[in-house]
């Protein structure tokens, strides 16, 4: 969807915009299912990065240390705990640039990754840039879904990391695409962007060919000692503007799950409601994100349960969407 389009609808009475995105959820997500995604972060903090609202940073004292990667009996107990739970996605983040073939680091991730695949859960990895080599043998692995979100709009991007470029995250998730891998990929709100930025984030979303098969739509989670995290509250971010990305979201990517992701702690029960009812139909469920924390997952289902709303089951043989063979495949190599 070109951006114009994408304005005139960001720029509709609210109610107007979200009836027409509940009409788009209807007609793809009719169940009033709800995925639940579990989080654990494997090898925490120490990154060579710099993004700006990252607790993960080496560049930032944050208060969270470099850790090594966790061993692989530590993951299954957590993922066996994130499934007796109820999540049906569960989703391993490391704080690394990328990762190489052929280094001892990536033989512990894939050997990880097959015996978590084992457990009747949906796999989703993010693990920083790919290339097309490692991409394919973590599908071999196991992996269903990647995560790498380009996080704000080309423009903005240089302002929040330059530690890599924003062509960078667009190749490895062509490379994620090509291995058959669903491309779970969104971004942050509350960056200093602008409205235009936000479109234009959502504008290469729904460009990339195939469209992801989910979009997280975080909202800044600010972190003391951060660039993000030390600036004023000004990068708050409105509900409704919330709101208002959810619903073009859903009207934009009619075919993904749109997750309501990082920062829902500082979210009512009312808003969230509004959230799932203009097109989320994901979110990350358990006490943890990363490094900081997210509702409890009682409250969690005591929500869904009020709303009528059910988990979402695994679909263990996810396939990656297909591409429209009448556009060309995006996002493009430079
Ligand atoms: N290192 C990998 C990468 O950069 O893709 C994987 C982990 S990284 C923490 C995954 C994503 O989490 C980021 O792209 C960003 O969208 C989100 N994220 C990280 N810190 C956040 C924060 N403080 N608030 C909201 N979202 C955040
Ligand atoms: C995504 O879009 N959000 C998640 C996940 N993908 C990896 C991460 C959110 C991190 C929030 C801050 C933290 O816990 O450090
Ligand atoms: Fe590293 Fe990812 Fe955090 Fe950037 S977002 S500093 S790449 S862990």
């Amino acid at each position: 969807m070109q951006f114009d389009e994408l304005s005139q609808l960001y720029n509709l009475p609210l109610f107007d915009l979200i009836q027409r995105a509940r009409k788009v959820h209807e007609a793809h997500w009719p169940k009033n299912e709800v995925q639940l995604c579990t989080l654990l972060s494997i090898k925490t903090g120490g990154c060579s990065e710099d993004c700006s609202y990252c607790a993960q940073s080496a560049r930032y004292s944050t208060g969270v240390s470099a850790e090594s990667l966790m061993d692989k009996d530590e993951v299954l107990q957590q993922a066996h705990l994130a499934k007796s739970q109820g999540a049906t996605r569960f989703c391993m983040g490391a704080a690394w640039k990328g990762l190489r073939d052929g280094t001892q680091r990536f033989e512990k991730v894939l050997d990880i990754v097959s015996s978590v695949s084992r457990l009747g859960m949906e796999v989703c990895t993010t693990l920083g840039e790919l290339g097309e080599t490692e991409a394919v043998k973590l599908k071999q692995a196991g992996v269903t879904a990647y995560n790498h979100n380009i996080d704000t709009s080309p423009e903005h991007y240089p302002d929040i990391v330059t530690t890599h470029t924003f062509q960078d995250r667009l190749n490895t998730l062509r490379h994620v695409q090509d291995a058959g891998i669903s491309v779970c990929c969104g971004g942050i709100l509350g960056l200093g962007e602008g409205r235009d930025d936000r479109l234009r984030m959502l504008e290469v979303l729904s460009s990339f060919n195939p469209q992801p098969e989910s979009v997280p739509i975080n909202s800044l989670v600010p972190i003391a000692g951060t660039p993000m995290g030390d600036s004023d509250d000004s990068h708050q971010v409105d509900s409704f503007e919330i709101v208002r990305m959810i619903a073009l979201a859903r009207i934009a990517l009619p075919k993904a799950k749109v997750r309501l992701a990082a920062g829902r702690l500082q979210m009512n029960q009312e808003l969230q409601a509004l959230c799932f009812f203009a097109g989320a139909n994901s979110i990350f469920y358990g006490e943890k994100l990363l490094t900081t924390g997210n509702p409890q997952a009682k409250a969690d289902l005591a929500l869904m349960a009020k709303l009528g709303l059910k988990p979402l089951e695994p679909n263990l043989h996810l396939e990656a969407p297909q591409p429209d063979e009448s556009r060309p495949l995006s996002p493009a190599l430079a």
